[in-house]
This record gives structure tokens, C-alpha cells and sequence, in this order.
């Protein structure tokens, strides 16, 4: 068995799994590091990964990327307009204002939602380190930007059940890459504690945090992030350059053509790469449009001129996060540089420039988040011995509750229950008077901290109906929580004291408490898997005997309603409807498996029966065989091409009875010979 840890990243995954002596970074099918994000639908199967990543230019309405950027976000958003305009498949607004992904499958349209799409995306990663590992495995945690709002989050637990995953843990990715560099270090000092800034420029985002270590210790002090800004952004400066260019020089307007723009992306994303290592680089791209092929060029002081404005947001969440952390520039030690986008000298130049200090660095930029999450799967799996340290982690939004038409439940100055930078995982209790069924609503309490056109509104609870309530304003305990995975719930809402009618608690009092204990998943009636359960503790009492008093509780309903979140219908229809898809993979791959094992055949047999067959069958016999070899071959190059595995299987059989006796002849006299061999050797 193995627990892994998965880097979801827009543009490239990456699996790290724990073995026995550490952790490594496991192969695809490829043999790569480097998995694409990509799920390409094909006109009979999927294709995921790398060879999804191949389909791109050949079948692009119907190949899917960058979906972590469309899990949990509304379909109006203005940033997300901007990325889907950039996406060359079809999408709408669905009805929960999300959005939708249309697509050709089977030679049908088909519509899937984001959280599907990643669903398929993770099973192909399971199924990769499946095969690699030699063995099932299930339990992982999994990377996630400190950026997602909770609905992101629980629509990712969704997507992981969905794949079949376990996920132990969601974890920010700069909490990840710190706990892979921290732990491992021996030289921090008892006395001075070592702060370190992490900054992970990715394809799509910018996130920094601050870290402050102790041994066995790690804190993270402060996420800032700028989701809206990272490598490919520098991929866009060139290609609008390009665009330009081309079009007063070719007179042909990329824009009007889906797969010249696919193709002049690539090109500059390449092009992007040479000029991290090259002060210049060449462009070349034939048969562009119009049957023209394009030819430019661009020096890299070119280059940074037209990102300078880019370049300049990097400093924006830098200085956020040393701002929130409330640490001085002096008290760095280090910092710590990763994401494959930090590759790009520029950027280096612009953080050395803000911290006043060479990045370092130390960590590998691309693998350090699946290893950091593979590391933190095997502390919290029971299969494994990690040496004892504690990450904490802090919460990068402030969380409030309010009661509808009353107001927030908590005082000033911002409502916040949960500030930023609270610990997590945590619970608070809330005490409140009651008379009967009444709802809470948990909302981000600074509009200010969250990306960019989020909704402030998280979820809602529906708290009731009371059993044995026979007084008004009875004194309701609701307990807040905050999992591990960043998730805000209602974890439980019990009646306390002594108005409650005696027969109730009696009657109730054998029976064991529900509310789990359990510190990192939503373990909550299924919740685990993310979805808003809807079916919530039952009403149980308990007698609590501590003290010498005794206390009385009972325990009330919670309907919770996540905005944006899945449903339990909508979850097990997408889990089925994964099945069904996963069904007609295998089925094709097994058809072809059958067709390979027929080509095979043919091919074999026909060598054999010029070689070893030769004596064993008659003239008459080698014709027959050779005229059915010819037939089979011909037939599957032409009607026999795409059928199922069972029509290959036959065919193979058909074969096989003809070919048997010869083989049988064949075998008797190698017997025969054989024997006499042995017999040889024991004289
Ligand atoms: P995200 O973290 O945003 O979800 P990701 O984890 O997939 O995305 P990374 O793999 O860290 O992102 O970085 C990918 C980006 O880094 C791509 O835009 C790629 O072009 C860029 N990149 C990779 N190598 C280089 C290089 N040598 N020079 C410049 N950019 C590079
Ligand atoms: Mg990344
Ligand atoms: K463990």
C-alpha cells in the first residue's frame, strides 16, 4: 500500500507517493514527471494526460484544460470571462449560475461541469499510480491554492471522491512546500525562530506565504496571492506582440482562427522557455493561416519592456503577505523560490529587488507540492511513521455567521468568527436563545481579502426542529467548525440545560453521541466526500455526568445548503455517470488489446509455418492456413478495423482450431525429443 500526494496544477500534475524509503515522484505513462491537465473526448474513448495533451491542435472543441480555474466559479464572473475566452471549447451558464462544458463524445454533444472533468482527471492520476506502484491506492492529500473559497474546496473533495480518492487533507500549496523544506532541517535554532517566504509562480497564479519555523514546529503566518497572475500571463505578451506583427506583416489575423491562435500560443510558450535561458530567440511557425508561414524574433530586454507591468503586480502579494505576517524584511532568513513560472529571470530580478535579497533555491519548483502533500499523507495515514512535527496552517479568508434579519452573531470590529490567519483545523461554539427552527448563514466577512468577484455568501443552516423543547429562548449551543481542509460547517447544535422535558432525555439517553471526532475531514453523514449533506444528526440526548452535575443535552438537526456546492443527487449521478465513462474506456482499450493479440497471431503463425510448422503440415493444410492468415489480415485492415473484442476473439478461436493440430504434431515431436534428451543425460 501507498498514500500519494497530488499537485493539481492548470497546466501540469504532479503524483509523489510514499514508499518505504522516502518519497518519489512517480512516472506516467510517458515516463515524465509531468503529467498535462488535459482530457481530450475522442470520437469512441477518453483521453486523459499526456495523450489527452496530444489531441489539443487535432480535436480542440472537444479537448479540456485549465479546470481548476472553473471549479466552484460563476460563469459571469469578468475574470472568468477572460479565461474562457482564451479556452477554445464550448461553454454557458448553468443553472446555478456555474458553468457548463459542452463537447463532441461517442459523436454526441455531451455536457459535463467542471468538478466532472477534474473527477476524470484525478482517476487517470490514481489509475497512473496505480500501475506504477503495482497496487491499489486510494487515501491522498491533495494540493490547492490558498485562494479557494470553500465551495472550490469542497467541489475538489467532491471530484476526488468521485475519482475514487480518499483525500486526508486539502493543503494550501505554500503549506505543502514548507512542510517538504521544514521538516527535514535540523540546523533552527531553539531560541531564534527561522521565518522563510515561499512564492510559487504558477501558470495561472501567484501565491506567497510566510513561514515561521521551530523544531518540530511550522506556522505559516501569512498566504497572500494574486490568482490572476502567472506564467502564461507572460505567454499572452508575446503572442499579443506576435498577433500584431503577423498581421502587418502577413496580413492574417490569428484571432479569427481557433486553431492559428491554439498554435501561436504554443509557439510563444516555447519561445517564453528559450528566453529564460537565451538573451534572444527565433519564432517559426509553418503554415500558420492562409497557407503562410510566419517567421519572428524577439530579444529578451524586448521582452521584459512589454511584461513590465506584469512584472510589477508580482510585488503586490509579496509585500501583502510580509504586511500580514507582521515581519520585518530584516527578520527573513530566506527566500525560497518555486513553480515552474519562477524560471523566468525577470521575475527573480523583481522579488530580489522587493526582499532585498537573492531567492534561493532550495526546494525542487516543480515536484516540492505533491511531495510536501505526499509527506503529509503519511503523517496522517495510520500506515506509516512519520518523525512527530506539527504544521499549522492559517486561514486565508476571515469567516463570520450571521443570523438572517438579525445580523452577524459575532461583535466587531469585523464580525469575523474566524479572523484571517486563524489556526486551522478549529471549532468555536456559538451560544444563542431559541425558540424554535432558525437558520445560519456563514459568509467571508472582508470582501477585500477574497480574489476578485467571489460572493461573500458560503452557506446556509437550517437549525431544527426542536424535540422536547418546552420553554422559549432555550439556550442552543451551534458548534463552528473549520476542517483541515479549510472547510467552514455547522458541526453540531445541541439544547443545554434543564427546560428540556425529562421523558425526551430518557428516552434518548442510551443512545451514543453522533458528532464525530475527528480533527481533518468532514466526516459528517458522507460530507467527507464534500457534498452538503442533507440529512444531519439525528436528534439524540445524552446525559453528560462531569463534575458532579449533570448536564443535559439534546442534540438538534442541521440541513446545510453550500452555494454553489453538489448536491447528494448530483454527486452520485456524476459518480455514476464516471463509472459509465470509465466502462466505455476499458471497453474500447480491451477491444484493441484483442486486436493487437489477432494481428499478433497472424503475423506468428504465418513465420511459423515457413519455420518450425514446415514438417509437420501437408501442403494442402500450409494453404488453407495461408489463405485464412490473408483473409484476417485483410479483414482487419479493412471492415474488421474497429469491432468489438469479442468479434477479435472469435476470429483468434477460428484460427486457433485450424492451426492446433499442426501446433499439437509440433509439440509431440519436441516432447519426444526432449525426453530422449534427458534420458541422455541421466545415462
Ligand atoms: P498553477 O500552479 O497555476 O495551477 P502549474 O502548477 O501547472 O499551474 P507550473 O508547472 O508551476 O504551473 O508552471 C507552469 C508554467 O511555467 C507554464 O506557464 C510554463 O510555460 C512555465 N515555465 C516552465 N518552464 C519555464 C522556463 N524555463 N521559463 C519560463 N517559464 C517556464
Ligand atoms: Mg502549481
Ligand atoms: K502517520
Amino acid at each position: 500500500m501507498s498514500v500519494l500526494g497530488l499537485d493539481i496544477g492548470n497546466e501540469n500534475c504532479v503524483i509523489a507517493a510514499v514508499k518505504q524509503r522516502g518519497i518519489d515522484v512517480l512516472l506516467n505513462d510517458e515516463s515524465k514527471r509531468e503529467t498535462p491537465g488535459v482530457v481530450s473526448f475522442g470520437e469512441k474513448q477518453r483521453f486523459l494526460g499526456a495523450t489527452g495533451a496530444a489531441c489539443a491542435t487535432m480535436n480542440p472543441k472537444s479537448t479540456i484544460s485549465q479546470v481548476k480555474r472553473l471549479i466552484g466559479r460563476s460563469f459571469d464572473q469578468p475574470d472568468v470571462q477572460d479565461d474562457l475566452r482564451l479556452l477554445p471549447f464550448e461553454t454557458s451558464k448553468g443553472p446555478d449560475g456555474g458553468i457548463l462544458i459542452h463537447l463532441q463524445y461517442l459523436g454526441e454533444r455531451h455536457t459535463f461541469t467542471p468538478v466532472q472533468i477534474l473527477a476524470m482527471f484525478l482517476s487517470h492520476l490514481k489509475l497512473t499510480a496505480e500501475k506504477n506502484l503495482e497496487t491499489q491506492t486510494s487515501d491522498c492529500v491533495i494540493g490547492i491554492p490558498s485562494y479557494f473559497t470553500d465551495v472550490q474546496r469542497r467541489l475538489y473533495l467532491n471530484a476526488a471522491a468521485i475519482a475514487g480518492l480518499k483525500t486526508l487533507r486539502l493543503m494550501h500549496d505554500c503549506t505543502a512546500t514548507a512542510l517538504g523544506y521544514g521538516i527535514y532541517k535540523t540546523d533552527f535554532s531553539k531560541s531564534v525562530p527561522h521565518y522563510v517566504v515561499f512564492v510559487d509562480i504558477g501558470h495561472s497564479d501567484t501565491q506567497v506565504a510566510v513561514v515561521k519555523f521551530e523544531p518540530g514546529h511550522m506556522k505559516v503566518l501569512s498566504h497572500a496571492f494574486d490568482s490572476n497572475l502567472g506564467a502564461r500571463d507572460f505567454d499572452q505578451v508575446l503572442f499579443c506582440h506576435f498577433a500584431r506583427q503577423f498581421k502587418e506583416q502577413y496580413d492574417i489575423d490569428v484571432y479569427s482562427n481557433t486553431r492559428a491562435c491554439i498554435r501561436l500560443r504554443a509557439a510563444c510558450e516555447k519561445l517564453k522557455k528559450v528566453l529564460s535561458a537565451n538573451p534572444e530567440a527565433p519564432l517559426h511557425i509553418e503554415c500558420l493561416m492562409d497557407e503562410k508561414d510566419v517567421k519572428g524574433f524577439i530579444r529578451r530586454d524586448e521582452f521584459e519592456y512589454l511584461s513590465s507591468s506584469i512584472l510589477e503586480r508580482m510585488a503586490v502579494p509579496c509585500q501583502k503577505a510580509l504586511r500580514d505576517a507582521g515581519v520585518t524584511l530584516e527578520k527573513i532568513h530566506s527566500l525560497e523560490l518555486v513553480g515552474s513560472g519562477s524560471r523566468i529571470p525577470a521575475i527573480t530580478r523583481i522579488l530580489s529587488s522587493v526582499f532585498r535579497r537573492e531567492p534561493r533555491r532550495t526546494l525542487n519548483a516543480s515536484e516540492c507540492v505533491a511531495r510536501g502533500c505526499a509527506l503529509q499523507c503519511a503523517m496522517l495515514s495510520p500506515l506509516f511513521r512519520v518523525k512527530d512535527y506539527e504544521v499549522e496552517d492559517s486561514l486565508p479568508f476571515s469567516v463570520g455567521f450571521t443570523l438572517p434579519g438579525e445580523g452577524p452573531i459575532q461583535a466587531l470590529p469585523n464580525y469575523a468568527l474566524f479572523p484571517k490567519g486563524h489556526p486551522i483545523p478549529s471549532d468555536k461554539v456559538l451560544a444563542l436563545y431559541k425558540s424554535g427552527t432558525f437558520d445560519i448563514e456563514a459568509f467571508y466577512a472582508d470582501q477585500n481579502e477574497l480574489p476578485p468577484g467571489v460572493s461573500p455568501k458560503i452557506s446556509l443552516y437550517k437549525i431544527g426542529p426542536f424535540q422536547g423543547l418546552n420553554t422559549e429562548n432555550a439556550k442552543v449551543k451551534v458548534k463552528a467548525r473549520l476542517t483541515l481542509n479549510g472547510v467552514v460547517t455547522l458541526a453540531s447544535a445541541s439544547l443545554v440545560g434543564s427546560h428540556m422535558d425529562e421523558t425526551t432525555i430518557r428516552s434518548n439517553a442510551e443512545k451514543p453521541d453522533v458528532e464525530p471526532d475527528n480533527g481533518y475531514t468532514d466526516a459528517r453523514n458522507g460530507a467527507e466526500d464534500g457534498y452538503s449533506a442533507n440529512q444531519k444528526p439525528v436528534a439524540t440526548a445524552y446525559v453528560n455526568a462531569g463534575n458532579g452535575k449533570v448536564m443535559k443535552r439534546l442534540q438538534i438537526p442541521i440541513d446545510e445548503v453550500v452555494y454553489g456546492g453538489m448536491t447528494a443527487v448530483q454527486f452520485s449521478e456524476a459518480r455514476e455517470k464516471e463509472v459509465e465513462l470509465t466502462e466505455q474506456d476499458k471497453k474500447v482499450e480491451h477491444a484493441k488489446e484483442k486486436k493487437n493479440t489477432l494481428e499478433s497471431y497472424v503475423y506468428e503463425t504465418r513465420n511459423k509455418i515457413l519455420d518450425t510448422y514446415q514438417e509437420f503440415a501437408t501442403e494442402c493444410e500450409k494453404d488453407e492456413i495461408c489463405n485464412k492468415l490473408q483473409q484476417t489480415e485483410d479483414w482487419l485492415y479493412e471492415d474488421g478495423d474497429d469491432e468489438s473484442a469479442d468479434v477479435y476473439t472469435e476470429r483468434l478461436q477460428d484460427l486457433i482450431k485450424l492451426v492446433d493440430p499442426i501446433e499439437n504434431r509440433y509439440r509431440d515431436v519436441e516432447a519426444r525429443a526432449q525426453a530422449a534428451k534427458d534420458l541422455h543425460q541421466c545415462i
